[in-house]
């Protein structure tokens, strides 16, 4: 029965990692797949996080089964972490976390309780957007339309995405980065935010806002702005958040899934259908990764060490961004990529096309995703001269 099946291509980001371990170039830069890296080149598990599983391993007592909305500690922690300390929102009840398999499982979940509790109604999404998006929401069954977000002058299209956000029929779903866009890097400022909100209430539209890079941009609040400007001004909003960047547990599958109703009684009735999503998918979420957000996030002293290492981890990203701006000078073209320190978050769009970036590879293994997408967290100071010179080599000017 499997003869008629074919063999499709793996995942464009995820095939960069295999490629890259095959290269013998001891000079080779990987700048694809969107983890973290220090200065070594090393994604090494945060010390808060090895305290918390010190910690759990003593005190864990036991595996059985979470719940289908996974430990309520971790809820609550995630709802302050997102909405904020004090949120509104949390003191009217109005807010339901569930635990999920990473931001992807909280993704799914949002797309399957679209598919059965929002019938008929389909997602507008960046483009470019995360290509699991695609995936995700096909999969569900959602019909998918784009609108625009990146200029073809590789800056933020705001006028060309009001434009189509306007024309999106009522109550529609729209799908928002709320930092660190993936895979540009262009966030929108607070008054493009304010705007977008009002399209929002004026479209009636259900906004969902994937918050996968908290802490990664300017700051953890800082980049909650947006997510709790419409959290706060709208009656009904749907939030995926994950722990996997800015905790460092990617293979824990880490995430939440909220969901934002107008009263308490609202709240507990799309909670006990996401319940049932959850039932349907996987029944119950993994533990680990969560209880050790939740043991870091209740704990002062282990909060601060994570703190830090937040800081930390977005520090060194910023100051990437202009030491490469500083590293391409000496080749006439600082002020043609400065906007890479306006950019946010691990990625930057460089601007590079297609063969540029197959250029950089073949000829220097200098490995990005091919639309010319850059993970800025894979630089580090002792590459920054290779790289600015391979890239003004395969520049036009
Ligand atoms: N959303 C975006 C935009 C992402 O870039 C990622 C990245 O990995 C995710 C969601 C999901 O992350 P994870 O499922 O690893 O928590
Ligand atoms: O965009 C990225 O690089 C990250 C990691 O299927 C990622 O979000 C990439 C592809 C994928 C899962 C995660």
């Amino acid at each position: 029965m499997f003869e008629h099946i074919e063999r499709v291509p793996g995942d464009a980001i995820l095939g960069l990692i295999e490629a890259f371990k095959k290269d013998t170039n001891p000079r080779k830069v990987d700048l694809g797949v969107g983890v973290y890296r220090d200065a070594h080149g090393n994604t090494p598990v945060l010390k808060s996080v090895k305290a918390a599983e010190e910690r759990l391993l003593e005190q864990e007592e036991t595996k059985s089964y979470i719940g289908s909305h996974g430990d309520p500690a971790y809820g609550n922690a995630i709802l302050s972490l997102v909405l904020g300390e004090g949120s509104p929102l949390l003191t009217d009840k109005r807010a339901s976390a569930t635990q999920s398999p990473g931001g992807t499982g909280a993704l799914r979940l949002a797309a399957d309780f679209i598919r059965t509790n929002l019938p008929g109604k389909a997602i507008w999404m960046s483009n470019p957007t995360w290509p699991n998006h695609h995936g995700i929401f096909d999969a569900a069954g959602i019909e998918r339309h784009s609108y625009p977000y990146v200029s073809a002058s590789n800056t933020l299209d705001f006028d060309g995405m009001m434009d189509s956000l306007g024309r999106i029929p009522e109550g529609d779903i729209v799908l928002l980065h709320a930092c660190c866009h993936n895979p540009s890097g262009f966030d929108l400022d607070k008054q493009q935010w304010q705007q977008v909100l009002n399209v929002v209430k004026q479209r009636n539209l259900m906004p969902l806002i994937d918050f996968a890079y908290q802490g990664f941009g300017d700051g953890l609040d800082e980049d909650a702005y947006g997510v709790r400007l419409l959290a706060e001004q709208l009656d009904e909003v749907i939030i995926t958040s994950s722990c996997s960047k800015n905790f460092g547990l990617y293979r824990e599958r880490t995430g939440c899934l909220i969901l934002v109703a107008k009263n308490e009684e609202q709240m507990n009735n799309v909670r006990s259908q996401v319940a049932i999503v959850a039932r349907e998918n996987y029944s119950n979420p993994p533990s680990h990764g969560a209880a050790v957000v939740s043991t870091i996030l209740g704990d002062e002293a282990l909060r601060g060490m994570w703190l830090e290492e937040v800081d930390d981890m977005r520090g060194r990203i910023n100051q990437l961004r202009s030491g490469f701006v500083d590293a391409m000078a000496p080749h006439g073209l600082a002020e043609k990529f400065d906007f890479i320190k306006q950019q946010r978050g691990m990625f930057s769009y460089t601007g590079l096309s297609r063969d540029q970036v197959e250029r950089l590879r073949n000829d220097y293994s200098i490995y990005m995703v091919s639309s010319g997408r850059a993970n800025v967290a894979g630089l580090s100071s002792d590459v920054l001269e290779y790289v600015a010179q391979a890239i003004a080599d395969v520049s036009d000017t």
